[in-house]
């Protein structure tokens, strides 16, 4: 899938910064920072429940090492870090469907919950 370990640890960056942008406009909106905009806030969404599979497919063997802050544990135990990454992208598929209902409460409820999965990830298996 991938020519080269660095091609992958490209990749999941690149796949997350995406994600960020667009997670982070969303809670623009949540946190009053931004004014509510049903459409935008469903747009957002949904390319979010597209992306969110994609860094996860980029984590395979020898992947552990160069430019990343990725830590060992990703490797050493990497059904925990798998059902972190499918929890997330469920998450991110009930902010997706949230955010079809034009609701700024339900998908503030849904914000959060996706925001706790991105969150626990990173203290478990992210460098600093
Ligand atoms: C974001 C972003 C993250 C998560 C995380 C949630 O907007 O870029 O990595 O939310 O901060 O706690």
């Amino acid at each position: 899938q991938f020519q080269k370990p660095e091609d992958a640890i490209k990749y999941r960056k690149a796949s997350f910064t995406v994600m960020a942008a667009h997670f982070g406009r969303i809670g623009a909106m949540v946190n009053g920072k931004a004014p509510f905009d049903a459409k935008a806030a469903a747009e957002n969404a949904a390319l979010l429940a597209a992306l969110a599979p994609l860094p996860g497919t980029a984590f395979g063997p020898g992947t552990d090492k160069g430019e990343t802050r990725a830590k060992p544990e990703i490797w050493t135990e990497s059904d925990k870090f798998k059902a972190g990454m499918t929890k997330m992208t469920e998450e991110v598929n009930k902010l997706n469907a949230a955010a079809k209902t034009g609701d700024l409460a339900q998908i503030k409820a849904a914000f959060g919950g996706a925001a706790q999965t991105c969150k626990s990830c990173h203290d478990n298996y992210r460098k600093d």
